[in-house]
């Protein structure tokens, strides 16, 4: 494409070409390479038109304009991606043969792509919803497409529920609304009929299901695959990602407004840090175990609503990935970017969770139709970084075509590239599964149990965590019109835990407890508490990665702002200015800081914590800014760290907030800047 773009010339009589002059490089041209010499004004007979068919400059435009859009994906619509690398550990080479996994410090290319999974694409990023973790690894043996979530289980056990399950996740058929929530009846309906879905309900109202930042989430695998190692030894896997930066959420005050301050909120923050060299980085690990372990686990470690926890079988950390490069355009990268799970390499292999089968039939269906046809490995970004050799051909906009006569097999012409084999030697091999049994649709006994690791997980929160899952229980099902939905809700949830059934059944107001939903299986209350599941107990060390909102008038003191500003730097943290104007303040020595954002643009919810640098000069005017109250009470309601100066109290005053300051306000008179970062550390005071 870029070729054509460099046209320098017209081929005369067959001579030499002519070169144009560089400045006709920069031409306009039609898609067809043809000079364009106005791109304001279509053909008109007349003046004042009207305009011709004939003008086949303007046609050309608006129709490349009309086919601009592809079919948005069904799920996971709203994605964002970045490149980077996935470098080798050189650990896992005698449990998998898989190229990537050969070499210490090998860094190969990845592709990665972060998403919600119910809003369609213009949707808000911090909706509460499931993120999607998709990772492809330009391997030299192929592509290998993970493509996880954050949260390590499903909503279901079994493909066949997947187009229900999305059907009434996503907007209602009839009125099209909501659009990126499960807070209404269709979901809650469906998922109340389907008691496998309880464990992932209890994830889905937890804050992981409104992550801070892709950067600090976890991903995962979530089915079972398998390792084969040289030998053709086998061992069963689970993929996670770690983020080296800690676990963290927001609260579901600050999703609501997030929303509206910035939809973008999540997109922007993958941006902002790659491109001021801040990469993310996640460890790549497995929890590898045999048939054994799998035999003797308490339940089926192919029923993808159950999770292995850590305190069980480890993680072992093969490899980390760092994303490093933006991507140059959004929608040959972000938008045609198609993850197969289908797509493996040599070394790993599937496992028959009946989940797992049905995506491998899913993703190839899905990208067809997207992408509109077989040929959409020959996209750049689709495309494997290692020699591609078949005899596979033709298709739309087949791009990539062989050169030669033979395009069959077995065939007698000379062997060249052109001309491959299959290799039975390093080819892809099936790991061998003895299977003998009757052809019927069942559900195994084996996957049953639907409360017992809901209730693992419940106890496994720190309380403040259990407040946010009964919190967002009672909000999602207050949008739900019909009662007896919603007492079905609770009658599961008297299965997984009394105490968060009694505390949801009290939200609702509901006139009476429901009875228990009959269970297939009894819950088990001898589940260790993992304490791998809980955000809290995995936070950061440090506050490197997030970002301060500093709120400034015209005489702030300009030694204390700079000092806070060096250390948050030194932190390797990121800060704003936020302002009465977005032209900024001037400062007690008369410097002048420019503003990120005006005070309205700013709200408190966009950072981790805040300062307010007032003076005295101005400190009156802002007491009137409905926004600058805003900005300390969401800050207040939050718990987050309020950094203040002096000035700044008579807003607090002025707000009734001075009874109420405790140990998150940080006065920056009276504390150095080191040891007011040491607190941020903590990113919020959650005793308020
Ligand atoms: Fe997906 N899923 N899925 N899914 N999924 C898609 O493929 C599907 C499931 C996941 O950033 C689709 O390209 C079925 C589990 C991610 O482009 C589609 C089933 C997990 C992404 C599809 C599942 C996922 C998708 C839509 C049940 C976590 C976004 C567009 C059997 C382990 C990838 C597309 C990206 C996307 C089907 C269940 C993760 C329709 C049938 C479980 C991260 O093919």
């Amino acid at each position: 494409m870029a070729e054509s773009f460099k046209y320098k010339g017209n081929k005369g009589n067959g001579g030499e070409l002519h070169q144009l002059p560089e400045a006709d490089d920069q031409r306009m041209t039609t898609a067809q390479g043809c000079p364009v010499s106005d791109n304001q004004n279509s053909l008109k007979a007349g003046e004042r038109g009207p305009t011709l068919l004939e003008d086949q400059v303007m046609r050309e435009k608006i129709f490349a304009f009309d086919h601009e859009r592809i079919p948005e994906r069904v799920v996971h619509a709203r994605g964002y991606g970045a490149h980077g690398y996935f470098e080798s550990y050189g650990n896992a080479s005698d449990l998998t043969c898989a190229d990537l996994f050969q070499r210490k410090g090998e860094k190969i290319p990845v592709f990665t792509r972060f998403s919600t999974v119910a809003g369609n694409k213009g949707s808000g990023d911090v909706a509460r919803d499931v993120r999607g973790f998709a990772v492809k690894f330009y391997t030299q043996e192929g592509n290998w497409d993970l493509v996880g979530n954050n949260i390590p289980v499903f909503f279901i056990q079994d493909a066949m529920k997947f187009p229900d399950l999305i059907h009434a996740a996503k907007q209602e058929p009839d009125r099209g609304f909501p659009q990126a929530q499960t807070a209404h009846d269709n979901f809650w309906d469906f998922a109340s009929l389907s008691p496998e879905s309880v464990h992932m309900l209890m994830w889905a109202m937890s804050d992981r299901a409104i992550p801070r930042s892709f950067r600090f989430m976890e991903g995962f695998g979530v089915h079972t695959f398998k390792f084969i190692n040289a030998n053709g030894d086998e061992k069963f896997v689970k993929f996670h990602w770690k983020p080296t930066s800690g676990l963290q959420s927001v609260v579901w005050n600050e999703a609501l407004k997030i929303n509206g301050a910035d939809p973008d909120f999540h997109r922007r923050d993958l941006w902002d840090n790659i491109q001021v060299g801040n990469f993310p980085e996640w460890e790549l690990g497995v929890q590898v175990f045999d048939q054994e372990f799998a035999d003797n686990f308490e339940f089926d470690v192919f029923d993808a609503t159950k999770l292995i926890p850590e305190e069980q079988i480890p993680v072992t950390k093969i490899g980390k990935m760092v994303l490093n490069r933006v991507v140059d355009n959004f929608f040959a990268e972000t938008e045609q970017v198609a993850f197969c799970t289908q797509n493996i390499v040599p070394g790993i292999d599937f496992t028959q969770d009946p989940l797992l089968q049905g995506r491998n039939f899913s993703y190839l269906d899905t990208q067809t139709k997207r992408l509109g046809g077989p040929n959409f490995t020959h996209i750049p970004i689709n495309a494997p970084q290692c020699p591609m050799r078949h005899f596979q051909q033709d298709g739309h906009m087949a791009m990539k075509n062989p050169k030669g006569r033979v395009n069959y097999e077995p065939n007698s012409w000379d062997r060249d590239e052109n001309n491959p084999r299959a290799c039975p030697a390093h080819g892809f091999k099936s790991s061998s599964q003895h299977i003998e049994g009757d052809k019927l649709r069942y559900r195994s006994e084996t996957f049953s149990d639907h409360y017992s690791q809901a209730l693992q997980f419940y106890n496994s929160q720190t309380d403040v965590e259990k407040m946010h899952i009964q919190n967002a229980f009672v909000f999602e099902l207050s949008k739900v019109e019909k009662q007896a939905i919603r007492e079905r809700v609770v009658s599961h949830l008297l299965n997984v835990d009394e105490d968060l059934a009694h505390a949801v059944a009290k939200g609702l107001g509901l006139p009476e407890m429901p009875e228990k939903a009959e269970a297939a299986m009894p819950t088990r209350t001898d589940l260790k508490v993992s304490d791998a599941l809980s955000i809290l107990k995995n936070g950061p060390a440090s506050f490197a990665g997030r970002k301060l909102g500093i709120f400034c008038s015209d005489g702030a003191d300009s030694e204390q702002l700079n000092s806070l500003i060096t250390a948050v730097k030194k932190e390797g943290a990121m800060h704003e200015v936020i302002a009465p104007t977005i032209n900024g303040v001037t400062l007690s020595d008369g410097s002048h800081i420019e503003g990120n954002q005006k005070i309205d643009g700013g709200p408190s919810v966009l950072y981790d914590a805040v300062a307010v640098l007032l003076s005295d000069k101005q400190v009156d005017e802002i007491c009137k800014v409905p926004e600058a109250k805003d900005f300390v009470m969401d800050a207040f309601a939050h718990q987050k760290f309020v950094i203040y100066n002096d000035a700044a109290k008579k807003l607090f005053d002025e707000l009734n907030l001075t009874a109420k300051m405790d140990d998150g306000f940080i006065d920056i008179t009276t504390n150095e800047a080191n040891k007011i970062i040491g607190n941020l550390r903590n990113l919020r005071f959650w005793q308020r």
